[in-house]
């Protein structure tokens, strides 16, 4: 494979641009070379500068469930486009988007969109602490949230202390409320509500996690998510911007029949446009301006080309019910991932849940950061060009999931397997 165009692109925008990138998980920094720049997608497959072809696996870190340039989304767009981009006022497409929004998932009654995930989970703990008068926020390690400055905040030296800034910019000031817990541990939940439960205005969690790869809460973590904010007058916040329409159309919280008190979304309600959104409970999201007194804006928010992208892609995802043959697809794929890594004689694990997955190299099961930490993050960057040179594009980082659409074929998934066996067996073979 060549990839001179985008070699040469590259070397242009690492002048216009932080890093030649408009976004660092897209750097390939996880897994060393350049990044490919891409000129079109189908369906299930990406084309980049070079005329290369390969099979997506990232669809845009979650959005594209339906494949790229799906016929109903880019009608949709058609239609919108021509009756104007923006109005900065409201539209029945706002309506319409939160209807279906509503719809998918009881717990939310009242919803506002904006135009990203984490300009959703930064106005849901807003909207935590201005309903409860409390300053806290508990995150888990491993959990991403968007770049919210009070959760850019690593986890204590131990579980009950509190949060240290993990990025330049973040003020220890602001890291002081956030409380990083273990991800999949209940002790530690009831222990800081132990010590902090009057100060806790809210708890944020992937319920399913994508970024440390792909890990499923316990149900005895579940049970202690439910089962503590609500004891201690504090809010659960489920952040569903991966998880939300994609492990099911009701989301994780649908799968695992936990109600979380407010809910963010993003990624798959925009359908490949910029839409995010939070909602929950009317008496608690009535809180938010105009109606109640938290503040928060957004000029493009429920923008008309957008809303159509996310109404037409939820339509098709609600109407066609896509999620069995997803489901029968990714588990023929995460099966396949493992049978090669074991027939390699390579620790690696499959995490799957819906159509999302990771294949940890790792020698055991992945529940936390702890664990997660200690994979074999060059083996996996050795996977990952070995793959791109096979024409199959993955995640770029050990700590990314993977996502099957509803327009991979059975011949997609096993020409993955394939290619999956012979560059672990290659590896493996090269190492001995
Ligand atoms: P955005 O602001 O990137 O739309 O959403 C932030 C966000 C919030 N919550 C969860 C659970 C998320 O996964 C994300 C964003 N996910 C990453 C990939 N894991 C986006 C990729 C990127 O940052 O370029």
């Amino acid at each position: 494979m060549r990839f001179e165009k985008s070699h040469l692109a590259f070397a242009r925008a690492k002048e216009l641009m932080p890093g030649g990138v408009n976004s660092p998980a897209r750097a390939f920094g996880g897994v060393g070379g350049e990044p490919i720049f891409f000129d079109r997608a189908e369906g299930a497959h990406l084309f980049d500068l070079d005329g290369n072809r390969y099979i997506d696996f990232v669809g845009s870190w979650g959005p594209m469930i339906l494949g790229h340039a799906h016929p109903d989304v880019v009608g949709a767009l058609q239609t919108a486009i021509r009756r104007g981009t923006s109005f900065g006022a409201p539209t029945l497409a706002e309506n319409e988007l939160a209807e279906l929004i509503r719809e998918a998932m009881p717990s939310i009654e009242k919803v506002r969109l904006v135009n990203s995930g984490t300009e959703a989970t930064m106005s849901a703990i807003r909207l935590a602490r201005g309903y409860t008068g409390r300053p806290m926020i508990v995150k888990f390690a491993g959990n991403y949230h968007g770049h919210v400055d009070s959760l850019l905040v690593a986890a204590g030296s131990s579980a009950a202390t509190l949060g240290a800034p993990n990025s330049p910019g973040v003020t220890a000031g602001t890291a002081a409320d956030t409380l990083v817990l273990k991800y999949n541990d209940p002790q530690a939940l009831e222990n800081a509500f132990a010590v902090h439960g009057d100060r806790i205005a809210g708890v944020i969690v992937e319920p399913v996690v994508g970024n440390m790869g792909c890990v499923v809460s316990t149900a005895e973590f579940r049970e202690a998510l439910r089962r503590l904010p609500r004891q201690y007058g504090a809010l659960l916040i489920f952040d569903e911007v991966m998880t939300g329409f994609r492990v099911a159309y009701g989301g994780a919280q649908a799968i695992f029949g936990v109600p979380p008190d407010l809910t963010t979304l993003g990624k798959i309600i925009g359908g490949g446009l910029p839409v995010g959104a939070y909602g929950g409970r009317a008496e608690i999201m009535d809180h938010i301006l105009p109606a109640g007194k938290v503040f928060q804006a957004g000029t493009l928010s429920g923008n008309p080309l957008a809303t159509a992208a996310g109404i037409a892609t939820l339509k098709v995802l609600r109407d066609s019910n896509p999620y069995p043959r997803l489901e029968q697809l990714s588990g023929r794929l995460a099966a396949g991932l493992e049978s090669a890594a074991r027939t390699a004689g390579v620790a690696g694990r499959v995490a799957a849940i819906g159509s999302m997955m990771t294949l940890f190299f790792s020698d055991q099961p992945v529940t936390d950061w702890d664990v997660a930490s200690r994979c074999d993050t060059r083996r996996y960057a050795r996977y990952f060009w070995d793959m791109i040179a096979r024409g199959i594009y993955l995640p770029c980082s050990q700590y990314e999931a993977l996502f099957v659409s509803a327009a991979h074929s059975e011949a997609d998934i096993d020409a993955t397997i394939l290619a999956a066996g012979e560059v672990l067996q290659e590896e493996a073979a090269a190492e001995r």
